[in-house]
């Protein structure tokens, strides 16, 4: 599949790009694919772990059953993810933040790599993997690098559980809500690196369409949204989001 040539980012773009008050940008695993994150689907097949697809591991019917287990999975990632730097996506887009008006990063990811990046308002979807949480007073624990992970609830001496969203659970209280209240005043609707599959999250861009936005996929791969977009720009997201940032806008007659 042909990748993004910075001529092939289209005008209509281009002005969006330099003229917009409000952009939402919505990424996944794909943002984190050039920082060495896995991605959860990818080449066809989805992830597994212990030869339960991740899905089942991490679902909320799996705290319940064996939460040993599901530590154990996220344990594993947070590992994996210490060493990992935030990459040139992740970079542009925190230099994003401080371009326009008003400007809504909402993340899928559970990896924190925008905020390493030095993105300041994110909307974690999902929550994230450096934290845990009571499972029954749900007060929150930061779980530090290098250092053992608290197992009980020093409040009221529960169990602590991963404080991230799980298949089958509902989103961080008034997250998607902000998220969808952005996406239907947004002029620009950027998505990054997302199968598009997992719901709500995959809904935000036909809100922001349904709403007037212009959208624009960034993938290397076709995916469940794509027939939603305006533009869709074929290619690794370290490599294209630099190019959209830095296409002159040849339609804008003061520049
Ligand atoms: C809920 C945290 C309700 C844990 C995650 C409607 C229709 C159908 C199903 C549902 C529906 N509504 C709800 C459901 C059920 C379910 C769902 O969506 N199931 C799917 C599988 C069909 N949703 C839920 O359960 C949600 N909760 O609905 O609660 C409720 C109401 C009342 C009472 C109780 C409940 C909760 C969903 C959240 C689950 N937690 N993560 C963890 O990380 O383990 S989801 C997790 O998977 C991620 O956060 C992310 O959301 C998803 C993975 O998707 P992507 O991030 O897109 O990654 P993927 O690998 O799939 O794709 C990567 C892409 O990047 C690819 O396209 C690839 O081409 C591209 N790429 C690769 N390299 C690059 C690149 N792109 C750019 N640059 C590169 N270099
Ligand atoms: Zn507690």
């Amino acid at each position: 599949m042909q990748t993004v040539q910075r001529q092939s980012i289209s005008d209509q773009l281009r002005h969006r790009f330099d003229t917009a008050k409000s952009v939402l940008v919505l990424t996944g695993a794909g943002v984190s694919a050039e920082s060495g994150v896995p991605t959860f689907r990818g080449g066809g097949n989805t992830a597994v772990w212990k030869g339960m697809p991740f899905d089942v591991i991490s679902s909320a019917k799996m705290v319940d059953r064996d939460l040993p287990a599901v530590w154990e999975w996220f344990d594993y990632r947070r590992t994996l993810l210490q060493p990992l730097e935030p990459n040139a996506a992740h970079r542009e887009i925190a230099r994003w933040e401080k371009r326009f008006q008003q400007f809504i990063l909402v993340t899928q990811n559970i990896d924190g790599l925008h905020q390493k990046a030095g993105s300041k308002s994110v909307i974690e979807l999902h929550g994230n993997i450096s934290r845990a949480r009571c499972v029954e007073c749900h007060a929150r624990y930061e779980i530090l690098a290098g250092e053992s992970r608290p197992e009980q609830c020093a409040g009221c001496g529960n169990w602590l559980r991963p404080d991230v969203v799980l298949f089958g659970e509902i989103l961080p209280p008034g997250a998607f809500e902000l998220a969808a209240k952005s996406a239907q005043k947004c002029e620009l609707c950027i998505v990054v690196g997302t199968s598009g599959i997992v719901y709500p999250a995959a809904s935000l861009p036909e809100i922001a369409k349904a709403a007037g936005a212009y959208l624009c996929e960034v993938n290397p791969e076709r995916t469940a949204l794509s027939g939603l977009f305006d533009e869709v720009l074929t290619g690794k997201a370290g490599e294209v989001l630099p190019m959209i940032a830095s296409a002159p806008d040849s339609t804008n007659t003061h520049s």
